[in-house]
C-alpha cells in the first residue's frame, strides 16, 4: 500500500502506511528520517517565493522539516483532523495553541483538574498577560452553560482528567461551547485517538503529549496539536515559530512514527492490564477507592462506554491508610517503577500531589478534587501475572 489511505482503511493499517510512498524514493520501507536544519533554494527568488508562501517547499526546519511533515499527517489522518502540529512536548502543543488564539481580555474556562504543568501555565502564566481564567467543573455540563460568556475564547479540559480520572462529556460540552463561538481544545493524552476522537465529537482541537502513548516507549519528549488547516498554520507560523520555537527534532519524530505502528497493539495490552489491575484494586479491603472508567462502580462508566472505545490504561487509587499507606505501597513496588510521566511499556507509580501536581497548593488541590492519598498508575506492557503478583505483594505490605 502506498500514499494516502483517505481514511478508508482501519486505524492501524493507517497508523503504518498513512502519507508515505516507498516507491517515491529508493524503496526503503521505512520513511527517511531528513537531518537538515536548513533547505537549499535554486535561486534566490526561490527562497523568496518559498518565504513569501508564493512556492512550495521547505524553507528551515523550525517552519517545517519533511519527517514531522509525515508525522504531522499520520497523526491528523489518526484523530479524524484536517492537520496537526508536532511540537517539542505537550507542553509545546498547548502554549503554542493557546498564545496563537488568545488575546489579553479574552477567557479561558477549564475544567478543575488538569495536568499540573499546564495548571501552571494557565494559572500562573496567561494570566500574567491579561487572560482570565475559570476553573468550572465540566463533568456537569450545564455548569459550562451558567458560566460562559462573550468574553469566553475557549473551553480546555482533559478527559480522563490527570490523575484522577473525571470524565468530561465532549459533545455535550461542544453542543454549548459552538452557538458561544468559544472553541473547544481537549487533551487526549490519557486515549490517544485509538480510544477517544474528540473532534468527531464536535471539539475544535485536540493536544497531545506525543511523550507519551503516542512515542510509547519512555525515550523522547514531544507533542502534537490536532485541528483546522488554517488555524494551525497561524499557529505554525506564529504560536510555534516565533512565541514558543518549541519544534519537535526530525529524529523524535521518525520514533513517533515508529512509536504509532504499534499503537493499537499496545493500546490494547495497557487496558487489558489495566482493567485486571483495577479489578484486584477494587476488591481488596485496604482500598478505600478505585477510579478506572472501567469498574461498574465508576461514576461515570456510562459516559466512558459512550465516549471512549476501552476504559485506557491509567488507574487512580487511593488506600484506606491515605498518604502514609500509599507512600508504603509505592516503596514496596518491584515491579512496577516509580516514577512520573505514562503510557511506557514500563508500568509506573507515582504520587501526583508531590509530584505531577505539586505545583497546585494543598488548598488548591483540595479545590481542584486531587487528594492528598491519590496514588496514580500508569499499567505497561508486562505480564498481567507478574503485576498483579507486585500489586498484590505491595499492598499486603502497605
Ligand atoms: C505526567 N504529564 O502526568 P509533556 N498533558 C497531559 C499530561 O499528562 C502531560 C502533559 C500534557 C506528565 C509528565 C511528567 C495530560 C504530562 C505535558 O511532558 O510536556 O510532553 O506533556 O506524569
Amino acid at each position: 500500500m502506498s500514499g494516502s489511505t483517505q481514511g478508508k482503511a482501519g486505524f492501524s493499517t493507517r497508523a503504518i502506511h498513512h502519507g508515505y510512498d516507498p516507491y517515491a524514493g529508493h524503496g526503503a520501507l521505512n520513511p527517511p528520517l531528513y537531518l537538515s536544519s536548513t533547505y537549499t533554494f535554486p535561486a534566490v527568488g526561490d527562497g523568496s517565493a518559498r518565504f513569501a508562501g508564493e512556492q512550495a517547499g521547505y524553507v528551515y526546519s523550525r517552519v517545517g522539516n519533511p519527517t514531522t511533515a509525515l508525522l504531522e499527517q499520520r497523526i491528523a489522518d489518526l484523530e479524524g483532523g484536517e492537520a496537526a502540529l508536532v511540537t517539542a512536548s505537550g507542553m509545546g502543543a498547548t502554549t503554542s495553541l493557546l498564545w496563537t488564539l488568545l488575546q489579553p481580555g479574552d477567557e479561558v474556562i477549564a475544567d478543575k483538574t488538569l495536568y499540573g504543568c499546564t495548571y501552571a501555565y494557565f494559572n500562573h502564566g496567561l494570566t500574567r498577560f491579561g487572560v482570565k481564567i475559570t476553573h468550572v467543573d465540566l463533568t456537569e455540563p450545564a455548569n459550562l452553560a451558567k458560566a460562559i460568556s462573550d468574553r469566553t475564547r475557549l473551553v480546555f479540559f482533559e478527559s480522563p482528567a490527570n490523575p484522577n480520572m473525571r470524565l468530561v462529556d465532549i459533545a455535550a460540552i461542544a453542543a454549548i461551547a459552538r452557538p458561544c463561538d468559544a472553541k473547544v481544545v481537549v487533551d487526549n493524552t490519557y486515549c490517544t485517538p485509538y480510544l477517544q476522537r474528540p473532534l468527531e465529537l464536535g471539539a475544535d482541537y485536540v493536544v497531545h503529549s506525543a511523550t507519551k502513548y503516542l512515542g510509547g516507549h519512555g525515550d523522547l519528549i514531544a507533542g502534537a496539536i490536532v485541528g483546522p488547516a488554517e488555524s494551525l498554520n497561524q499557529v505554525r507560523f506564529s504560536g510555534l515559530k516565533d512565541m514558543t520555537g518549541a519544534v519537535l527534532s526530525s529524529q523524535d519524530a521518525f520514533l513517533i512514527l515508529r512509536g504509532l505502528k504499534t499503537l493499537a497493539l499496545r493500546m490494547d495490552r495497557h487496558c487489558q492490564n489495566a482493567r485486571g489491575i483495577a479489578g484486584l484494586l477494587a476488591a481488596h479491603p485496604k482500598v478505600e477507592i478505585c477510579h478506572y472508567p472501567g469498574l461498574e462502580t465508576f461514576p461515570q462508566h456510562e459516559l466512558a462506554e459512550r465516549q471512549m472505545a476501552a476504559p485506557g490504561g491509567m488507574i487512580a487509587f487511593e488506600l484506606k491508610g491515605g498518604l502514609r499507606a500509599g507512600c508504603r505501597f509505592m516503596n514496596e513496588l518491584r515491579l512496577i517503577t516509580r516514577a512520573v510521566s505514562l503510557g511506557d511499556a514500563e508500568s509506573l507509580a507515582q504520587h501526583p500531589a508531590s509530584m505531577t501536581h505539586s505545583v497546585y497548593s494543598p488548598e488548591e488541590r483540595a479545590e481542584h478534587l486531587i487528594s492528598e492519598g491519590l496514588v496514580r498508575l500508569s499499567a505497561g506492557l508486562e505480564d498481567m501475572d507478574d503485576l498483579l503478583e507486585d500489586v498484590d505483594r505491595a499492598l499486603s505490605k502497605a
